[in-house]
């Protein structure tokens, strides 16, 4: 054994000395240019679009995605070299492309969304072409284009090689397989090594891909893309395969599931008439906003003080934003792992609030004024049960009336009125939801949202006695600022909705929720501006400085609640009027309604807040969660005390095994078709028994 090694030792340093000697590097590198350059722009691209996107030091400091990077190159690359040497440059040139527009692909996505693509969304894109130009206005940047360079670099590669003859070399086919094979041999050697410095939880996330920052972090974009590939044609695969597994684990989780106990709240609003507004992109922290003594949204903050204000509310949207937040309202599930409910499941069975207030007699429908087919809503809606869709062809939308997307939210709630009114003098009891669209990023309309003053003003005393009022500029001319003055003007349609609605006497009997859909996809680079704005400098301080506070990831992510408000026109003198701040999440919401309204959906994934109170837990789709208590990051596995209080592993272990679970049951039940096969499961059952 040791004499082995010693010969095998022998012959590295042998090997060494012969590269030494021979000039071997040298040669290689000579001989593989073009092949070399291919990996490395990659290599670059790849690297590049981590450091922009991504601002961890753990990110800065880590080989393994560019091992990885350089795995699948080197492997892609060695094909190339079973062509003729005039042939190979438009394979590496056709190959680097592709991958540089996948770096660019995703640093757009990833500004937009924080996250990074996934080709399930490719079916999504007739809904993402109507927001492509404000992609393109707002958020292509510098950074999106520096991945051209990769190609670029090889073409001028390319040129020099031909100027000096280097496509002239005849190889013989041998010799080209013979390379290919040694280049194969040691991608696959490079392959290995990544692979023993992955740890159990990265191949774990690799195999969920929820996480989709994590997966790109530790495996690079094109591993993570190839495997978001496979993920993405799975779930297809997998409502083929793993069904049984799938049926018997909702079996067991609803087997010990009762129906929730009364409250003082149970039947409360029975039969009452239901108007559910979908606030766009409308957060909870606009509340605490006012500029030069001017609330952002003073009509929100009115309705929620004179109503049930829920002020730590989440929404728990994925990929599928808008449609998510209707799915997770309506049906008390999470979005799915892959794709999005509203596009690639549809077709399934949903216990839905429409379906169930169409139970009860109500009339049901939705009113939003953009394409029908945005977000797939026509066909989901016949799945989750209204009985009505106003959509863009009900109203008159022009050029004068358009703000942003659509159909402004003022246009849109008048000439919603008539329909409300014929409505309700044709049915005893109806349900409707109302969906705005004027506060949508990227908020660049800014003519179109009136006058909202987002300076800072201060009057300042002179020395000889006079004052002098001086204007900083603050939050105007910035996305974040243009994003308050949008809030504003969606503010003053919903007081304005409100006064129409009460003229119309159309409050009388009608109970009217709001929530806010999702957040506003606003940067944190914009809140730290905001919050560490030196009016001195009329610019944000410096890091540096003492008094420079950074608007931190919890901040951030705490940020992104959401107001969720129930609201009737007595309320405000009753018991009702209240601020709950029990953490609560979308899902959530069926089940509080329910038992104000008077119906039960046994799959409900959510709890009645006024049931469940200071013990909830809202999860979200990415494997993070929040409890009164403390935030938990999964990407990172660590958290945050809310209450200042220790934390016990243990706690941090249940809830995290509890989102998973709850994650898994919700993707199966939608993916699986579960509530459906379950009824015919048990249908066939009582025709045997009764047969
Ligand atoms: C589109 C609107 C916006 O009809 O609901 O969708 P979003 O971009 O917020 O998901
Ligand atoms: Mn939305």
């Amino acid at each position: 054994m040791k004499k082995r090694i010693i010969k095998q030792k022998d012959r590295v340093i042998k090997f060494l000395k012969l590269v030494k000697k021979e000039h071997l590097i040298k040669k290689y590198i000579h001989n593989n240019v073009l092949f070399i350059t291919f990996v490395l722009t990659c290599v670059f691209n790849s690297t590049m679009l981590r450091f922009l996107t991504m601002h961890l030091l753990e990110n800065y400091l880590s080989i393994k995605p560019i091992l990885a990077d350089t795995a699948i190159l080197v492997i892609v690359g060695s094909f190339g070299y079973l062509l003729k040497p005039k042939n190979r440059f438009s394979y590496y040139l056709a190959f680097n492309i592709l991958f540089s527009a996948l770096c660019m692909i995703n640093s757009i996505y990833y500004t937009f969304y924080t996250s990074f693509a996934s080709v399930s969304m490719l079916s999504l894109t007739q809904y993402i072409a109507s927001v492509g130009d404000a992609v393109v206005e707002n958020v292509l940047q510098l950074k999106d284009v520096i991945y051209i360079l990769g190609p670029i670099i090889l073409i001028i590669v390319h040129i020099r090689l031909k100027k000096k003859g280097y496509y002239k070399k005849i190889e013989v086919k041998s010799e080209r397989k013979r390379k290919t094979i040694k280049t194969l041999v040691a991608g696959c050697i490079i392959a290995v090594l990544f692979t023993v410095t992955l740890s159990a939880l990265d191949i774990s996330r690799f195999a969920k891909q929820w996480n989709r920052e994590y997966v790109v972090m530790k495996f690079g974009i094109y591993i993570y893309q190839l495997n978001d590939i496979i993920t993405s044609v799975q779930p297809k695969i997998n409502s083929l395969f793993g069904y049984d597994k799938a049926m018997k684990e909702f079996k067991e989780y609803y087997k010990d599931i009762e129906k929730q106990p009364e409250n003082e709240y149970t039947n409360i609003f029975k039969d009452k008439n239901v108007l559910v507004l979908h606030a766009e992109s409308i957060q909870t922290n606009l509340f605490n906003l006012s500029f030069n003594g001017i609330d952002v949204v003073p009509n929100l903050k009115r309705i929620a003080s004179e109503g049930m204000y829920f002020s730590n509310f989440y929404p728990q949207v994925s990929v599928g934003t808008s449609s998510d937040s209707e799915l997770t309202f309506t049906t008390s599930l999470m979005p799915t792992q892959s794709g999005t409910a509203f596009v690639s499941y549809f077709d399934r069975t949903y216990n839905s609030i429409p379906e169930m207030m169409n139970n009860k007699g109500y009339y049901t429908f939705s009113m939003h004024a953009n394409n029908a087919d945005f977000w797939n809503r026509r066909a989901m809606y016949e799945h989750l049960g209204y009985q009505k869709f106003y959509s863009k062809t009900d109203y008159n939308v022009t050029n004068e009336n358009t703000i942003g997307l659509g159909l402004s939210d003022q246009e849109f709630f008048k000439q919603s009125m008539p329909k409300l009114k014929k409505i309700n003098e044709k049915y005893d009891k109806w349900y409707g939801l109302m969906i705005m669209l004027s506060n949508h990023t990227p908020f660049s309309d800014i003519e179109h949202y009136g006058e909202y003053d987002v300076t800072m003003k201060e009057v300042i005393t002179k020395e000889d006695g006079t004052t002098e009022e001086i204007v900083h500029p603050y939050m105007e001319g910035r996305k974040l600022g243009n994003y308050f003055k949008s809030a504003h003007y969606a503010d003053q349609a919903i007081g304005e909705l409100f006064q129409e609605l009460e003229e119309n006497k159309l409050l009388d009997d009608t109970v009217v929720v709001i929530y806010g859909d999702h957040d506003a996809r606003l940067s944190r680079s914009d809140y730290d501006y905001m919050y560490n704005y030196d009016k001195q400098t009329e610019s944000k301080l410096d890091k540096d400085h003492p008094n420079y506070k950074e608007y931190d990831f919890y901040q951030y992510e705490l940020g992104r609640k959401v107001p969720f408000i129930i609201w009737t026109k007595d309320m405000k003198d009753s018991s009702m009027n209240k601020e709950i701040k029990d953490v609560m999440g979308m899902y959530d919401v069926m089940p509080t309604l329910g038992n104000m309204f008077g119906f039960y959906n046994k799959y409900q994934l959510g709890h009645d807040i006024f049931d469940i109170k200071s013990n909830n837990i809202v999860v979200f789709p990415t494997g993070n969660w929040v409890t009164n208590r403390v935030y938990y990051n999964s990407q990172k596995e660590e958290y945050l005390s809310l209450d200042g209080s220790a934390i016990s592993e243990e706690e941090i272990t249940k809830n995290s095994e509890y989102t998973t679970k709850l994650l898994n049951l919700s993707n199966d039940i939608i993916v699986y078709d579960l509530i459906e096969r379950y009824k015919e499961e048990k249908d066939i059952l009582t025709y045997k028994e009764g047969s």
